[in-house]
Order: structure tokens, then sequence, then C-alpha cells
């Protein structure tokens, strides 16, 4: 998401047409919205865990990127809050048996 910003900065620096940075910046507007949540998963007990709760994640709809870290229990979420939020994904580990909770 970053590259948006990049690419818009370039094409500022480079004067393209007016028009080409108008839709650079709304993608950069777009990524500008996401938002990062990190979740407790107690439960994984096993490298393979982490596999199931990033399926489980990444099926709510919304969802950007998923990134579990087996090492400290936790997974941390990229989404779009117009589509989902972080209870939406926490019950979607939940119901893959690893109940998560927003980290404090
Ligand atoms: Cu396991």
């Amino acid at each position: 998401m970053k590259r948006f910003a990049i690419l818009a900065l370039g094409a500022l620096m480079l004067g393209l047409p007016a028009t080409a940075p108008v839709v650079f910046a709304q993608s950069a507007t777009t990524a500008a919205t996401l938002t990062e949540v990190s979740f407790d998963v107690p439960d994984m007990t096993c490298a393979l865990c982490p596999l199931t709760v990033k399926t489980a994640m990444s099926g709510v709809n919304g969802v950007q990127s998923v990134e579990v870290d087996f090492d400290t229990r936790s997974a941390t979420v990229i989404f779009d809050p117009t589509l989902t939020d972080a209870a939406a994904i926490a019950e979607a580990s939940a119901q893959a048996g690893y109940p998560a909770a927003v980290r404090g």
C-alpha cells in the first residue's frame, strides 16, 4: 500500500498530466483508511495453529493481510474498517477454535 503513495509522489514530480495524480491520490486515500489491529491468540499450541488462525481471519471480507506470530501468540491484521471490524475478525478466529482478543 505504501507503493501507491510512492507512485503518487513520483507522478507529481514527473509532472504527469493532471488526471494521473488524481487517480493515484484516490488510491492513497483508500490505503490510508485501512486499520491495523493486533490480537492475542493464546490458545495456539503448535507451529501449525497459526495457519488455521491466518486462514480463518483472512476469510473475513475486508481483511487485507494477516500476520500470525506463534512465538508471541499474536496476530496482526490489516483491514478495511468500512467492511469489517476487530470483533468480526476475533469471532472468525474463535469459530476456528482460537479465541482472539484485541491487544490492549
Ligand atoms: Cu497447532
